[in-house]
């Protein structure tokens, strides 16, 4: 059994919104947010005190986009993973990754210093600096957006949901207003998909049962 540990909508969401898709049994493991402050016991199961924790057996692993990768490859060929002979292996990878380090990054920045932060340590020069980085990468996806439905080899993948997730945190941050239009259709077209639909369900109803909030991690205020 797959056991996942997450907070509501952090980065955690992506193998969720992955686990959902596959149809694949899992139990998940909500914890309030940050965990590194407020479940401390947490830190016994994850030293780094972050989500996404996914264990699979012997398997342990702790970056959500590479935890995606693994999910699609070892249970999915063909469907949500890009295979290594397929002309868009390498565009797949760039994506699964583009996601997270070029994406992410940058608004977790934007988050940190904009509301994570006490009053006397934020930064609006780093947020504003960073929050302009992140629309401009994301400016990248206009033309590619703009001629296919998802980012590589002619179908969803793995690498739309480590890109969708960026687009979801874009929209807590409350950056959605700035997609171009190619990037705005492409976010609509993710969010109407059943397995994302589940994922959102299922966080929602396990943080219920499991006494924690369900207020969306980038949401959480000092
Ligand atoms: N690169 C890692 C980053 C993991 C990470 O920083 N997760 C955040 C949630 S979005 C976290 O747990 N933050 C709490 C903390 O740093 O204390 C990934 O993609 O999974």
């Amino acid at each position: 059994m797959i056991t996942l540990f997450h907070c509501v909508s952090a980065r955690s969401f992506r193998p969720l919104w992955m686990l959902e898709e596959l149809g694949l049994p899992y139990e998940l493991r909500m914890l309030p947010f940050p965990p590194r402050a407020r479940e401390r016991s947490y830190l016994d199961v994850n030293p780094l005190g972050t989500v996404p924790l996914l264990l699979d057996g012997a398997t342990r692993m702790t970056e959500s986009s590479a935890i995606c990768q693994y999910l699609a490859a070892r249970y999915t060929p063909n469907t949500l993973q890009v295979e290594a002979d397929e002309p868009d292996f390498g565009s797949y990878l760039n994506f699964l990754h583009f996601g997270e380090a070029t994406l992410t990054f940058p608004q977790t920045l934007v988050l940190r210093y904009t509301h994570f932060e006490p009053e006397e340590r934020r930064m609006p020069q780093v947020a504003a600096d960073y929050q302009k980085w992140f629309l401009a990468r994301l400016r990248s996806l206009q033309t590619l957006l703009a001629e296919q439905d998802y980012l590589c080899a002619g179908r969803f993948t793995a690498a739309d949901v480590s890109v969708g997730y960026a687009l979801l945190l874009a929209e807590h941050l409350g950056l959605a207003s700035h997609f171009t239009p190619a990037v705005a259709a492409y976010w609509s077209r993710l969010r109407q998909r059943e397995g994302f639909a589940r994922a959102l369900r299922a966080q929602e109803a396990a943080a219920r049962a499991q006494g924690i909030s369900t207020l969306p991690s980038p949401d959480t205020r000092v």
